[in-house]
């Protein structure tokens, strides 16, 4: 297992739209392991594929509270089937966007269809900050991360503040 390095926006790996998953094979567990151990080590509760580098269709969230036993789920092609009519507000953070937050509206209730580990098709039905991950894991393996939600205005003045925190990165790290 190995954690993995997290990408930083802008970068168009994480604007692309990622390939689906032929077969859930030894190659594809052990991503899921590495995704798990990245997110756990960052932490977060979801990681996308393509935040680690990878155009694939594989997402895994952990949304168990601190105290709580943890609830690991691999999602590997998942499919928003239903999603509520009914929405919520939650403010978001994302590990490819670091100390960045922002309001996103989305539904607050959604039934998502996916392959397991062992390529078995499952059903998953989330509500609270479970649909807010659900949906901003299946959007960033579309290509698209959650200031993309937000106004215009506010997207830009973002992603000017991490272009200034890249370049800074980019300066200790050639130090
Ligand atoms: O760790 C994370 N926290 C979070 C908080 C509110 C809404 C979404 C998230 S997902 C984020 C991890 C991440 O970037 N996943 O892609
Ligand atoms: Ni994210």
């Amino acid at each position: 297992m190995a954690i993995l390095p997290i990408i930083w926006a802008p970068d168009p790996v994480l604007k692309t739209k990622c390939r689906s998953v032929d077969v859930v094979d030894d190659e594809v567990r052990r991503l899921i392991d590495d995704m798990f151990q990245t997110m756990y080590f960052a932490p977060g509760v979801g990681l996308a594929a393509p935040q680690v580098g990878v155009t694939k269709r594989v997402i895994v969230v952990d949304v168990a509270g601190k105290d709580e036993k943890p609830q690991p789920i691999a999602l590997v092609n998942p499919e928003i089937v239903w999603r509520s009519d009914a929405t919520q507000i939650y403010e978001e953070g994302c590990l490819s966007l670091p100390e960045l937050y922002a309001d996103v509206e989305r539904a607050s209730h959604v039934k998502v269809r996916y392959l397991d580990r062992d390529g078995a098709e499952q059903k998953i039905e989330g509500e609270g900050l479970l649909a807010v991950c659900l949906q901003h894991e299946i959007d960033h393996i579309d290509g698209v991360l959650f200031v993309d939600h937000i106004s215009a205005l506010k997207r830009n003045i973002m992603m000017k503040k991490m272009v200034k925190a890249k370049k800074q990165r980019a300066r200790e790290q050639a130090a």
